[in-house]
């Protein structure tokens, strides 16, 4: 037996640095490795396992082609000369006839490896297809925090543990980045006390030292009214602001004024009282640090509140001390140059941009030209995960749709597919890592052979480039050396230099920050902007989500589970089993309907309908319905959360806005 080090692929801020023992080419157990600086060794249960997955009896082994109607799950194998001569056949009929924007790539973070993550950016570029526009996830989030901060990096998670105050804020830690929960232990244990806010009571508010429960979508009132009082009870730092702010003055006169504490009641749901103790404490604070999730983002005011929770670091002058700052996301993906893999250059000029949260209208809109013909899908589960379900699926079923899903199981997209590719899992072929989480960085070599025929996203463009006559020799080189030139560009991609050797033998790697990084502001300005002249508004202010206007009676959040991963490890039965498609809805409410606890029930709008246990709880707050998990059509037993959300764009960045969204609920028999 020997082990292997490699590293979690997932989409999750973790990245863990993982030991895989390996026994006759197959993995048998799976381990968290103690060097990795922020994972020290440990693992969720999901990743515990990950042979589990890797050997999965689901996997697909060979490529597919249907033999049923679409969606039935009817196929048959084929070889894979087959398979690329049929895909490449189809393209090149649809490229004389149409044109290559009839064609649309769509995929996601499956693996977040720098490698195969972007592995057909450039395929789909030099073929002149239709562009993704990447958008699902929190983009909002990352243009708040950049319309005050610029280029700033943000603060290191592991700076939590010398900070006395910390907040976490709309991020279901316990669920999506378990490891921080180390760093939280540490500080706690010199006193620091830990907040948390969110929409309802997840297991990080019970950690927690105090919850604030909001409204939906009003974090950025809440951020206005602690201003406010930070601001009337002189807790700011006013040798900072003027030395490293700009516009705070301006924000004080203009916005801060109605952001009474009552006034912010009104808004967030959060009583008076409770918005001045949290208040009190982050003004006090000598070391506040703010751990910003993604929930706030995904509204119609998205980017705007993350930009109002990022000014508060700034007022308190959290920056200057150690264990103070704000961590949105790190930037950890800058230390390799992606446009090794991604080739931008390669792009036609004003080639057609599609926003894959617009999938369910664009598969869908007669008037589109040229319409989309083929669709290629990888790393991603669309017909589960995208928003607007019905109609998703409603595209997904068209007859002149011809559609490619490589994929490791026959996911509820794959049932779809007129060719389904089977994907290698990230134990069997090679990649080089980043953390959205944290500063570490590690390359991943394969430690096992493909299971099955299964082959790599970067191995499948190569040969689909082949097959459509691409000859640029940028399609003939291995994972290894492309990997090599990421390396190597982290000479010139990161500020300090990265120990190059270490991160070639595979070890996890602390990206080296700048002794000054928390107080090197890169804005045009070089200060905090509060105030940024270059965007519209200068100065932030509240303003409510779309939902605000919607006419149904309950908000819906349909936030993270612990057990699964986005629609990932629903192959995983042993995790997937028990409380599924729940909604917990406030005891009040269930009595207004004059619903008991464990009724079936169906949540239903505009969009669509999907069928629910009911939970009564008052973990979630009157008026506001929770469901956890985006689960595969199979265990769902229908439509899944998805079936109510909207194709809305965030205020900015084009982001989605899954958590922006209202249900009225009634039992399963009645009409
Ligand atoms: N186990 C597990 N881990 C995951 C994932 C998963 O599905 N399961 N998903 C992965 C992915 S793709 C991502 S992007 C990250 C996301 O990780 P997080 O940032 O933790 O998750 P979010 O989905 O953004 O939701 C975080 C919390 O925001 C809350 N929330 C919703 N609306 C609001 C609001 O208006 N205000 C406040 N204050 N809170 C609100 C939700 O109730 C939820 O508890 O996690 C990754 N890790
Ligand atoms: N209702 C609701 N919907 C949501 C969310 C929510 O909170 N609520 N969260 C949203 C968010 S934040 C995100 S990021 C999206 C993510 O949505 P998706 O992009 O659909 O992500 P997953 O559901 O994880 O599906 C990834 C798929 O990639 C496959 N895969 C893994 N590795 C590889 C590989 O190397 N090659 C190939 N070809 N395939 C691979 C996996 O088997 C898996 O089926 O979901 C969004 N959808
Ligand atoms: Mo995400």
């Amino acid at each position: 037996m020997e082990i292997k080090k490699s590293v979690c692929p997932y989409d999750c801020p973790d990245c863990c640095g993982l030991l895989v023992s390996v026994e006759d080419g197959q993995a048998a157990t799976v381990a968290g490795d103690p060097a990795h600086s922020f994972t020290r060794g440990t693992l969720c249960p999901k990743m515990a396992h990950y042979e589990r997955t890797v050997h999965s009896p689901q996997r697909l082994t060979t490529p597919l082609k249907r033999t049923g109607p679409k969606g039935s799950g009817s196929f048959q194998p084929i070889r894979w000369d087959e398979a690329i001569a049929e895909i490449a056949g189809h393209w090149k009929t649809i490229i004389r006839e149409d044109g290559a924007e009839a064609i649309l790539p769509y995929s996601y973070a499956g693996t977040m490896g720098t490698i195969q993550y972007s592995a057909g950016h450039a395929f789909f570029f030099a073929l002149g297809a239709s562009s993704l526009d990447r958008t699902i996830c929190a983009p909002a989030k990352a243009q708040g925090y950049q319309d005050v901060m610029g280029k700033t990096l943000p603060t290191a998670p592991q700076e939590a543990q010398h900070s006395d105050l910390i907040i976490l804020w709309s991020i279901s830690m316990l669920a999506t980045d378990i490891h921080f929960k180390h760093d939280l232990d540490l500080a706690r244990q010199h006193g620091a006390r830990i907040w948390c806010i969110d929409t309802y009571e997840t297991k990080t508010a019970r950690y927690a030292d105090q919850f604030i429960r909001v409204k939906p979508g009003t974090d950025g009132a809440l951020a206005l009214g602690l201003m406010h009082i930070i601001d009337r009870d002189k807790l700011t730092d006013e040798a900072f602001l003027s030395r490293c702010v700009q516009g705070w003055s301006e924000l004080k006169s203009a916005v801060l004024p109605r952001y009474t504490p009552d006034h912010t009641a009104a808004i967030t749901g959060v009583p008076a009282a409770e918005i001045e103790q949290l208040a009190h404490a982050y003004g006090h604070a000598a070391a506040p640090f703010i751990r910003l999730g993604s929930g706030q983002s995904r509204y119609g005011n998205g980017a705007m509140t993350s930009r109002l929770i990022t000014c508060l670091p700034a007022i308190v002058g959290a920056y200057q001390h150690p264990g103070g700052g704000l961590l949105t996301s790190t930037s950890g993906s800058h230390a390799f140059n992606k446009d090794i893999i991604r080739r931008p250059d390669l792009e036609k000029p004003g080639v057609r941009h599609i926003n894959m949260i617009k999938l369910g209208d664009v598969l869908n809109d007669p008037s589109l030209a040229p319409a989309i013909r083929s669709l290629y899908v990888y790393s991603s589960n669309p017909a589960c995960t995208a928003p607007d379900q019905r109609l998703v699926r409603q595209g997904l079923e068209r007859e002149d749709l011809f559609t490619v899903v490589h994929e490791r199981f026959l996911t509820d997209t794959a049932r779809y597919a007129d060719i389904v590719l089977p994907a290698t899992t990230s134990l069997e072929h090679d990649d080089i890592y980043y953390s959205y989480g944290h500063y570490t960085i590690q390359r991943g070599d394969a430690v096992i052979p493909p299971v099955g025929e299964s082959k790599s996203n970067w191995q499948v463009f190569r040969l689909l480039a082949t097959a459509m006559g691409l000859n640029d020799s940028f399609f003939q080189q291995s994972e290894k050396e492309l990997i090599n030139q990421f390396i190597a560009s982290t000479k010139t991609a990161w500020p300090l230099p990265i120990p190059q050797n270490k991160l070639a033998a595979g070890e996890p790697v602390d990206l080296p920050l700048p002794a000054n990084y928390k107080m090197a502001f890169h804005t045009p300005s070089g200060k905090i902007e509060i105030c940024n002249p270059r965007i519209q508004p200068a100065l932030p202010e509240f303003f409510p989500p779309h939902a605000h206007n919607d006419p149904e009676e309950f908000c819906f959040i349909n936030a993270p589970d612990p057990r699964i991963l986005d629609s990932s490890f629903n192959e995983r039965s042993e995790l997937t089993h028990g409380h599924i498609m729940e909604l917990l809805m406030h005891p009040a409410d269930a009595e207004n309907l004059g619903l008991q606890d464990g009724a079936i029930v169906i949540a239903e709008n505009t969009r669509g309908q999907a069928r629910f246990t009911l939970k009564l709880s008052e973990r979630t707050q009157p008026g506001c319905v929770v469901s956890e998990g985006v689960w595969w059509q199979q265990h769902a037993g229908g439509p899944n959360t998805n079936a109510l959300t909207w194709q809305r764009c965030t205020d900015k960045a084009k982001g989605s806005t899954f958590y922006d969204l209202k249900v009225n609920i009634r039992p399963q028999n009645a009409q």
